[in-house]
């Protein structure tokens, strides 16, 4: 793995939506700089250096106030990247931290004090070498308070991994809705699936992100871009609207082939959550709560 990735757009459009005072993009990452924060040596993907400077101009051109920054598999467990962009953000950024299940309760501390306020458990294969859902229970149950669990999976494996979400002690935001298949509708199998679990627990809180990973171009279906995605995703916000947050995924690691504007990602806000009430939750009220109550 010699060649370094570009993953995000150059020149994104200006979205026509305006995002209300205070709104938090709440996903996304930064890359580097490599030679201040090398990626690890188990990364599954090499890309170029997206910093906080630059993460911080597309906050402030797409209209949003804060960010919170999600560790990126690239950097495995060594947070100083992230950590890094949070104290450069003045304040205006939280983190979502990944960590050797065996850190102590000290170091846990530290990164509360840095900024991060959870920690992700990755579940996908072609990111992530392994996953010990004994290991990673072992450390939910002894997270700084305040603290809660990002958890990335795919649609077919959410039923697999009921018992261990149950047992995680702390609130859980899952990434991109655990990648449900949209072109099946708001009401087609992966979305009954995920709204079970969502029912199942009054703290389990979810991100309606990523129509570019889940609605991608397809050959031979005209009409809107991101349709199935937002006509899946807004009876969802509509019905759970204290449980979600939207970020926009920058710099869309792997989706090189498939880059996304960030304007257009932005207006696809207004699809999902049509009302300014459900915009000021979406964006404002519930990433508060989860980032910023300390
Ligand atoms: C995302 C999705 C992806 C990557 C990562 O940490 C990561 O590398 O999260 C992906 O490739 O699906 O949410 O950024």
């Amino acid at each position: 793995m010699t060649d370094r990735i570009v993953s995000w757009h150059s020149n994104p459009s200006k979205p026509r939506y305006t995002p209300p005072p205070g709104a938090v993009d709440a996903h996304c990452h930064v890359f580097g700089p490599m030679a201040q924060f090398p990626f690890s040596p188990k990364a599954k993907y090499l890309p170029e250096d997206a910093g906080p400077e630059k993460l911080f101009a597309l906050r402030d051109y797409l209209g949003f106030s804060r960010n919170v920054i999600v560790q990126a598999s690239c950097h495995g467990t060594d947070n100083r990247a992230t950590l890094n962009a949070i104290r450069l953000s003045d304040g205006k950024a939280r983190g979502v931290a990944v960590v050797d299940p065996a850190i102590s309760s000290e170091v846990l501390q530290s990164l509360h004090a840095g900024g991060m306020r959870g920690i992700r458990f990755n579940f996908l294969k072609r990111l992530v070498d392994d996953a010990p859902k004994d290991k990673f229970l072992e450390v939910s149950k002894r997270l700084p308070k305040g603290w809660h669990v990002v958890i990335y999976f795919e649609a077919d494996i959410l039923e697999e991994l009921r018992p261990f979400m149950d047992a995680i002690p702390v609130p859980l935001v899952v990434d991109h809705m655990g990648r449900p298949d949209v072109t099946q509708g708001s009401d087609g199998p992966d979305m009954r699936a995920f709204r079970a679990l969502l029912d199942s627990r009054p703290d389990i809180h979810f991100k309606p992100t990523c129509p570019d990973r889940l609605d991608p171009p397809k050959e031979g279906r005209g009409g809107d871009p991101w349709n199935a995605f937002a006509e899946a995703v807004a009876p969802l916000v509509a019905d759970y609207p204290d449980r979600c947050i939207w970020g926009t995924d920058w710099p869309h690691p792997n989706m090189q082939d498939n880059i996304p504007d960030d304007g257009h990602l932005v207006d696809m806000i207004p699809r999902i959550a049509p009302s300014e009430e459900l915009q000021r939750k979406l964006l404002v009220d519930n990433p508060e709560r989860l980032y910023w109550a300390d």
